[in-house]
């Protein structure tokens, strides 16, 4: 054991991610917490991709790969299937997909799979864009952050449209919901040991920074992380039936530009732009203390 972590590795080196992936980092944390009774289904992304060249794995566990939209379908068949053959028990069933995966293409499986109550564990990579394919926007791209399909130009700063509220909408199918970050992996792999504990559905949303499309270098990706809670863009929370506990606060909350000078994807903001995505940020962090002061639920 290190710093809580087991030694063990489930998702081995040798692979093929880009140097400073933070989604690779990601599912070894991920898998450190679930440990070797696992079955991992995986849809299409960059994970699938740098993991599994044919004929090679990273994987110790076994591993499905679906197609880019049903990872939450193939996972609800595979606990299904556990159950039939009366091995449901001490077996977790992870299923795992980038934000474009999550957010929109199998948006549709996910909440099915939620609404059905099938004993799942879904983590959500989120780099904030589909970069397996070239870095294109995706419902979790934040706003003004350029991509392939939301470019900066002179008339158009980046994406014009903000993030789909992911956990939120998760948390309104009554399941266990924890956003997590590669910047504190025990707070991490203890929402994951948590979800798979539950019987029943759970989601992890998972902060993970991408070198290669937002720019930055390729050593910063913890750095960002770290100021991402820092400054209250991502922050650290869990819902659990339908109530909102906030995993740590930042002692003093950091000016959002110290977060989108780091990476090229926002180097073309201006002070309008800076000054909106701060309010924005500002806003939502109210709001969510708000929901935690008052036990609203979902
Ligand atoms: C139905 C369908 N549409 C599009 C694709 C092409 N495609 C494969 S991976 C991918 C991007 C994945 O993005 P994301 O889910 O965010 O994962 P990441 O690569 O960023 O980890 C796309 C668009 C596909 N395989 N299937
Ligand atoms: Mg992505």
């Amino acid at each position: 054991m290190i710093l809580g972590l087991s030694e063990e590795e489930l998702l081995e080196f040798g692979h093929n991610a880009c140097a400073g992936c933070g989604e690779a980092l990601a599912a070894r944390y991920v898998m450190k917490a679930a440990g070797k009774n696992t079955i991992v289904v995986n849809a299409t992304g960059c994970l699938e991709v740098f993991s599994t060249p044919y004929p090679q794995t990273a994987w110790k566990v076994p591993w499905i790969h679906g197609a880019f939209e049903n990872a939450s379908a193939i996972a609800s068949g595979v606990d299904i299937a556990l159950e039939k053959l009366g091995k449901r028990k001490n077996v977790n069933v992870l299923a795992f997909g980038g934000d474009g995966s999550t957010f929109d293409i199998g948006f549709q499986a996910l909440s099915g799979m939620a609404e059905r109550g099938h004993n799942v564990c879904y983590v959500c990579y989120d780099n904030e864009a589909y970069m397996n394919t070239g870095i294109q926007r995706s419902g979790a791209t934040p706003k003004y952050a350029a991509t392939t399909t939301s470019p900066a130009g002179k008339k158009v700063p980046g994406k014009t449209e903000y993030a789909k509220p992911m956990p939120f909408i998760m948390a309104s199918h009554g399941i266990y919901v924890a956003t997590a970050s590669i910047a504190y992996p025990q707070d991490l792999t203890r929402k994951v040991k948590k979800a798979l504990s539950i019987d029943g559905p759970s989601y992890i949303q998972i902060f993970n920074s991408c070198p290669l499309g937002w720019k930055h270098k390729f050593n910063l990706g913890i750095k960002i992380a770290e100021l991402a809670y820092k400054t209250n863009i991502f922050p650290l929370y869990e819902i659990e039936k339908g109530i909102v506990t906030i995993s740590k606060k930042p002692v003093q909350k950091t000016p959002i530009l110290e977060y989108l000078k780091l990476q090229g994807r926002f180097k073309h903001l201006g002070e309008k732009e800076i000054k909106e995505v701060q309010e924005s940020v500002d806003a939502k962090w109210e709001k969510l203390l708000k929901l935690e002061e008052t036990k609203m639920g979902f």
